[in-house]
C-alpha cells in the first residue's frame, strides 16, 4: 500500500509523531517489514534513543539497505533527531558504529564545560539558505523548537557538508550546530517538530502537504531550464548567496506544569496537590479528610499546553503501592494526553523493577518502555534513583549496569531519564554535626538558630528518609547516566514562599545536566528569582497553576519583561 509510512524500530516515543500527523489530517502506516520502505510515498523516521542502538535496530530489522535505497532515489523523507543523525557517517556517541553515510560529516558530543548537556529545551533554527527555503519547510525564523540531544553535527561555514546540506543552524552556548538539513526531497530536523507546539506542527504540515517535494521540483525545473535560469544559491547543491545573520544563542528557559496524579477515595484518577506532600484536606475537628481533587489529568494537561507550558509532567504519586504495568489508567492518561498536547511529556512514579501479582517480573526498562510507547518522552525516577546511588557508593563509585537509570539511559538515551528528588532539610549547628554529608548554609536559619543544613533524600513519596544527601544523589545519578534533575523540596512544596534557592543553587553547581527547580512557587517573581539567581534551565509549578492563582501566561510575560528568554505562547 502506498502512503505516508513511519519507520519505527521499537524504541522511544513515536506515538507523538503519529498523533501529530493524524491531527494534521493525514493517515500513517507503520513500516512492518523491510519491503514496506520502498512502498512509501513519504517516509518519516523519528529516530529516538542512542545512536548505536538505533543503528543496530535498523540493521537487525533489515531496514538499513532499503532505507539507503529510498534515500538514494531522493524520495520524500523526513528524519527527526536520531533519524537525522543516522544519515551522517557516524557519531561519537557510538564511535565504532557506522551511520548510513548519506551525508558527509560526523555527530559530536557537546562541550559541557560552559553549559548544561543535554541541550534540552527550546531554541531557534536560523536559516543559512534564505528565509524562503526555510518557509518551504514550514520553518519560521522567530519561533523556537524543542531540542533534546547531547550530540550534534557542528556547523562550520567552510565545511562541505554544511554547504551542501545545512538548511538551518542553531547556537547553544558557544557552539553552533546544524539543526536541519535539506537536499532535494530529503529533509531532517535535529529538533522534534512533534514536540514543538504549533510551530512544530507547521513543519510537519509542510512535509506532509508536499513542501519539501515542491521545493525539490523547483530545483529540478531550474536544472532543466539550464544555467541561464540559475542564480547562485537557487539550488541547495550550490553555495548559498544568502548571508545569514551571525548566530546567537536563543535557548529559552522552560516553564513546566506538574500534575501529581492519584486515585481518590472514590477510585477516580485525579490531579491532586499536597502541602509538604500531604495531599488530604483537613477534616472537620482535625485529622485528615479527602484527597484534594484539583481536576482531571488529561483535561488539565491540555489546558496547560494551550496556555503555553513548555513541558508537562505527570507524577503518579502512589505508584509505590502497586504494579504500574497493571496501572493502565496512567498509560491511558498518557495516550490520551499525547493526542492533544504537543510539548514534551514526562511520567514519574513507579519506574522500577516490578512483580505482577502472578509473580511475573518486569524490569524497570520494560516499565519505562510501556510509558514511552504510550506517549512519554521522559521517565522520572524517584525512589529507585536513591537505591541506585546507594549502590553506586557501596561499589566504590561505579555502577554495575543493572540500575533503572543505566538500563533506560542505555536503550533510550540519557535525555529520557529524569531524576525526581524528594529532599527534606535537616538543620545542624555546624558542619561537624553531619560529617558524612554535604552541608550548606540555608537561606534562613533553623528553628533553633541553626546556621547549617543538609538535605536528606527520601523514598516512597517522602515517607522514608535515607542516609544519603542530595549532593551525593545527583552526582551519582549523573555518573550513572541520568539526563536531568527534577529537584523538589518537601519543605517548600505547596507553601508558595518561593523556591529553596540555596538548595537549587547547590544542585545546579554539582552537576552538568539540566536542573528543573520545583516546589514553592507562589508568584511570578519567584520564577524570575530562581532563573536569575541560580541559572537553572527550568522551573516547575503545580498548585498555583491548578488553582488559577497565577496564570502561566502571566509568569511568562513577567519573565519576558525582566529579560529572561522564554518561548512565547504560540497558536
Ligand atoms: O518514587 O519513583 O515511585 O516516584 C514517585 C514520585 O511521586 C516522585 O517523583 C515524587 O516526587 C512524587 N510524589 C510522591 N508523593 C508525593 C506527594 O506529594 N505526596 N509528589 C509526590 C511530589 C512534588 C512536586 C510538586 C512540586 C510543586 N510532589 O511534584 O508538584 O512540589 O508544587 P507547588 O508548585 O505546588 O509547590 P517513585
Amino acid at each position: 500500500m502506498t502512503g505516508t509510512y513511519l519507520l519505527d524500530y521499537g524504541a522511544g516515543n513515536v506515538r507523538s509523531v503519529v498523533n501529530a500527523v493524524q491531527k494534521l489530517g493525514h493517515d500513517i502506516i507503520y513500516v512492518k517489514e523491510p519491503s514496506d520502505i520502498l512502498k512509501a510515498d513519504k517516509l518519516i523516521f523519528p529516530g529516538v534513543g542512542a545512536f548505536g542502538s538505533a543503528m543496530a535496530s535498523l540493521h537487525a530489522k533489515g531496514y538499513a539497505e532499503p532505507l539507503k535505497a529510498y534515500l538514494a532515489q531522493n524520495r520524500p523523507f523526513m528524519g527527526i533527531c536520531i533519524g537525522m543523525q543516522s544519515l551522517f557517517e557516524g557519531s561519537d556517541e557510538s564511535p565504532n558504529v557506522p551511520g548510513l553515510g548519506v551525508i558527509p560529516g560526523r555527530v559530536r558530543l557537546f562541550d559541557s564545560t560552559t553549559k548544561s548537556v543535554p541541550h534540552m529545551g527550546w531554541n531557534t533554527a536560523r536559516t543559512i539558505q534564505g528565509p524562503q527555503r526555510a518557509r518551504d519547510c514550514g520553518l519560521e525564523q522567530d519561533r523556537v523548537y524543542y531540542f533534546v540531544h547531547s550530540f550534534a553535527v557542528p556547523y562550520t561555514a567552510s565545511s562541505t557538508e554544511a554547504q551542501e546540506w545545512a538548511l538551518t543552524t542553531t547556537q547553544y552556548g558557544d557552539q553552533t550546530f546544524i539543526s536541519s538539513v535539506r537536499q532535494g526531497n530529503i529533509f531532517c530536523t535535529q529538533f522534534h517538530p512533534e514536540k514543538s507546539g504549533f510551530a512544530g506542527l507547521n513543519v510537519l504540515k509542510a512535509f506532509l502537504d508536499g513542501g519539501a517535494a515542491s521545493a525539490a521540483e523547483a530545483d529540478a525545473a531550474l536544472l532543466k531550464a539550464g544555467p541561464a535560469a540559475m542564480v547562485p544559491g537557487a539550488l541547495s547543491v550550490l553555495a548559498p548567496t544568502f548571508v545569514p545573520e551571525p548566530s546567537q544563542d536563543q535557548f529559552t528557559k522552560r516553564i513546566v506544569a506538574c500534575l501529581d496524579v492519584r486515585a481518590n477515595d472514590q477510585g477516580d484518577l485525579v490531579v491532586t496537590k499536597g502541602d509538604q506532600y500531604d495531599v488530604r484536606e483537613q477534616a472537620e475537628g482535625g485529622g485528615s479528610g479527602d484527597v484534594r481533587n484539583l481536576g482531571k489529568p488529561v483535561e488539565l494537561a491540555r489546558r496547560y499546553f494551550e496556555e503555553g507550558a513548555d513541558e508537562v509532567t505527570f507524577l503518579n504519586i502512589t505508584s509505590f503501592r502497586n504494579c504500574p504495568l497493571q496501572d493502565t489508567p496512567m498509560l491511558e492518561v498518557l495516550k490520551r494526553t499525547s493526542e492533544t498536547v504537543f510539548v514534551p511529556l514526562t511520567i514519574g512514579g513507579g519506574i522500577k523493577d516490578v512483580v505482577d501479582p502472578d509473580g511475573k517480573l518486569h524490569s524497570a526498562l520494560e516499565v519505562a518502555g510501556e510509558y514511552f510507547r504510550s506517549g512519554a518522552d521522559k521517565v522520572s525516577i524517584g525512589s529507585d534513583a536513591v537505591y541506585a546511588a546507594e549502590k553506586y557508593y557501596a561499589l566504590g563509585g561505579k555502577g554495575d549496569g543493572t540500575s533503572a537509570i543505566e538500563t533506560i539511559a542505555h536503550a533510550y538515551g540519557s535525555q529520557a531519564v529524569v531524576i525526581s528528588v524528594d529532599p527534606k532539610k535537616v538543620y545542624v549547628r555546624s558542619p561537624e554535626d553531619a560529617p558524612t554529608h554535604h552541608v550548606i548554609e540555608p537561606q534562613q536559619p533553623g528553628p533553633n538558630g541553626e546556621k547549617y543544613c543538609w538535605y536528606q533524600c527520601t523514598v516512597s513519596g517522602g515517607r522514608e528518609g535515607r542516609d544519603l544527601d542530595v549532593h551525593q544523589l545527583v552526582v551519582a545519578c549523573e555518573a550513572l547516566g541520568a539526563g536531568e534533575i527534577l529537584l523538589n523540596s518537601m519543605d517548600q512544596d505547596g507553601m508558595k514562599q518561593g523556591y529553596d534557592l540555596a538548595l537549587v543553587q547547590d544542585v545546579r553547581n554539582a552537576v552538568r545536566i539540566p536542573v528543573i527547580a520545583s516546589s514553592g512557587a507562589g508568584r511570578e517573581q519567584h520564577f524570575v528569582d530562581v532563573f536569575e539567581k541560580t541559572g537553572v534551565e527550568a522551573a516547575l509549578a503545580a498548585g498555583i497553576f491548578h488553582r488559577r492563582e497565577v496564570p502561566l501566561e502571566s509568569v511568562k510575560s513577567t519573565l519576558k519583561q525582566q529579560g529572561v528568554r522564554i518561548r512565547n505562547v504560540d497558536a
